[in-house]
């Protein structure tokens, strides 16, 4: 039957990295499965994909949010209600891997992204000299900066979609719907009250 679109849960997932890491191509790459050629991003693009897990249907709403230095000052205001953070990454740009990495580091510390899933992706997988996964980790320091919380990298290439499916399908997996918060709070209230019932 399912109900109408509109009723479905929806979580919201932003994509954040630097300007020219590729956000844009990665969006519309996503959402049509097809490469179209991108402009800077002023203001925001968005795009809302359909996903299902645990047998239930929902919708994954991708947020890219631009990365010049000028709208990093905004990234803040749309950290909340995050429900995973894909960050995306010019992978062979050795040159700006630092300026990546603080400001990645940045959004780590941030309260409000605190314990919310992070997707790292390595992109321009095609390009050459791009930085493997291996390296990525180890140079960004992935296991200290990600600490209590659930991270992944995965290569990609936003232009060829190398890599794009798999990153889709980790974000959903990643993501924590609503309803997963409610259970767990069903649960927990169900053992306080067993164990207070119980004398
Ligand atoms: N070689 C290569 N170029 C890419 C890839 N992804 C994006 N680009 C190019 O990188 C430039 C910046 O991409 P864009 O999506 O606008 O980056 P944004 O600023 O992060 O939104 C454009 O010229 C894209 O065509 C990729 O995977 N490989
Ligand atoms: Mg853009």
């Amino acid at each position: 039957m399912g109900h109408p679109v509109s009723k479905q849960p929806q979580v919201q997932v932003l994509l954040l990295g630097l300007d020219n890491a590729g956000k844009s191509t990665l969006l519309y790459k996503m959402k049509h499965k097809a490469s179209v050629t991108t402009v800077p991003t002023i203001g925001f693009n968005v795009a809302t994909l359909e996903a299902r897990k645990n047998r239930k249907n929902f919708n994954v709403t991708l947020w890219d949010v631009g990365g010049q230095r000028k709208m990093r000052e905004h990234w803040p205001n749309y950290y909340q209600n995050t429900a995973a953070l894909v960050f995306v990454l010019d992978a062979s740009d050795r040159g700006r891997l630092e300026e990546a990495r603080r400001e990645l580091e940045k959004a780590m510390r941030s309260d409000q992204l605190r314990g919310c899933p992070l997707i790292l992706l390595a992109n321009k997988q095609d390009a050459s000299g791009a930085l493997t996964v291996t390296e990525l980790k180890d140079k960004f320091h992935m296991r200290k900066m990600c600490s209590g919380r659930d991270w992944f990298v995965q290569p990609c290439s936003a232009s060829t979609g190398f890599g794009v499916e798999e990153a889709y399908r980790r974000v959903v997996q990643m993501v924590r719907l609503p309803s997963e918060d409610v259970k767990d709070n069903i649960k927990e209230t169900v053992l306080y009250l067993r164990s207070n019932t119980r004398q």
